[in-house]
């Protein structure tokens, strides 16, 4: 495939509410695009990193700079695919969510051209995938409870709480009160504690969760296995996890029993589907996160969810859970579940006026 041009696009998407975790209140995303142009296609890629280092070291205008200067500019113009591109970047270190945005966009292109869908081409075994919701430090328990009433009368079949020390006990206690133990519930602390905190971590056992997703910092594996060894929830990385090499090292490690994939964290689809093989070959569980994505993400999250080893509900819920008018035809939840695209590559398009609408800035690289 050759490639005549790549534009980077910021938009920036108003959030239906502000989303509190641990590490920020998100009121908006200023979200990255990469556009892929070939002669017979274009690709696109959302790039999931936000807007302050705050998640992870990647932040929005970092990701552009490097994809600009240096990732782009790695490109072979003239016979490149997504191997490649894996090939081609594996030399500059880190800044997985950039490449994995150029990588999903080449992807696309590719796909695009052979007529084939995302889905196919990874693997996947269903044709629609059941639904989580990650559900935000809210200022008080009526308040959460409120919110969490609403997504399961929408049909959401799992419940996320984000967590925080002074918000997780009693969260978690009143959503199993008021809801009951039937509900599908895990939680996500996104590096809040330490070590120190087993022992209040332990009070969370009663409640039969899930998992307890990502409780210690990113480079804390071996702290990990500790506290695996003194809680019954079984715990799920997520930051930890930036590659294939990491979820083996975390397995072995005891670390992790559970390993929550995000294609943009690990690099790209790529990526993504070989921590799955991996997984699946050990008997973890794994399940597709996200990163409040428009509806160009989350298509390809979609795609990737359906795969066999995905048997955890994502954090794939529909485009109104974050956007009152999505970039492209809004994902929707029908049964608590959202169909896979079929169409060639993602399978869904960016809607010309939305795009447009809410566009901030392009640039174009031409080859
Ligand atoms: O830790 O999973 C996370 C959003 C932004 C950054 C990190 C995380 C999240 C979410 C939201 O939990 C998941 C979603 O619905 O996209
Ligand atoms: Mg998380």
């Amino acid at each position: 495939m050759k490639i005549t041009a790549v534009e980077l696009r910021r938009i920036a998407m108003p959030l239906v509410a502000p989303f509190r975790t641990s590490f920020a209140v998100e009121t908006a995303r200023d979200v990255l695009l990469v556009r892929v142009v070939t002669p017979d296609a274009e690709g696109w890629g959302e790039c999931v990193a936000i807007d302050a280092p705050l998640y992870s070291a990647e932040y929005v205008e970092g990701a552009a700079d490097v994809l600009r200067r240096f990732l782009i500019p790695a490109l072979p113009v003239n016979d490149v695919d997504a191997d490649t591109v894996d090939r081609v970047l594996e030399p500059v270190k880190g800044h997985r969510m950039a490449k994995a945005a150029l990588q999903t966009a080449v992807l696309d292109a590719q796909l695009r051209t052979a007529g084939q869908s995302l889905g196919r081409f990874l693997g996947a075994a269903v044709d629609r995938v059941p639904c989580g919701v990650s559900v935000g430090i809210m200022d008080s328990v009526p308040e959460l409870l409120d919110a969490v009433a609403g997504y399961l009368d929408e049909g959401y079949v799992r419940i996320k709480l984000k967590i925080e020390p002074g918000w997780d006990v009693e969260p978690v206690r009143a959503v199993r009160e008021r809801f009951g133990d039937d509900v599908l519930l895990q939680v996500d602390a996104n590096t809040a504690y330490g070590l120190a905190d087993a022992r209040h971590l332990a009070k969370l056992d009663p409640f039969d969760l899930l998992l307890i997703e990502q409780p210690l910092a990113d480079d804390d594996l071996v702290q990990h296995a500790e506290l695996a060894r003194r809680l019954t929830t079984p715990i799920c990385l997520d930051e930890s996890i930036e590659s294939a090499a990491h979820a083996a090292a975390a397995i072995t490690l005891g670390a992790a029993s559970i390993i929550n994939i995000k294609p943009g964290r690990v690099g790209g689809y790529l990526e993504a589907r070989r921590i799955h093989d991996l997984c699946r070959a050990h008997g973890v569980p794994v399940w597709c996160g996200g990163m409040l994505e428009t509806g160009l993400g989350r298509a390809a999250n979609v795609a990737l969810a359906a795969l066999p080893g995905f048997t955890l509900p994502g954090d794939t819920s529909a485009s109104r859970r974050y956007y009152a008018e999505d970039v492209t035809e809004p994902f929707e939840l029908r049964d608590g579940h959202l169909d896979v695209p079929t169409g060639p590559g993602i399978g869904v398009d960016p809607l010309p006026e939305r795009l447009a609408e809410f566009t901030t800035a392009s640039e174009w690289i031409t080859f």
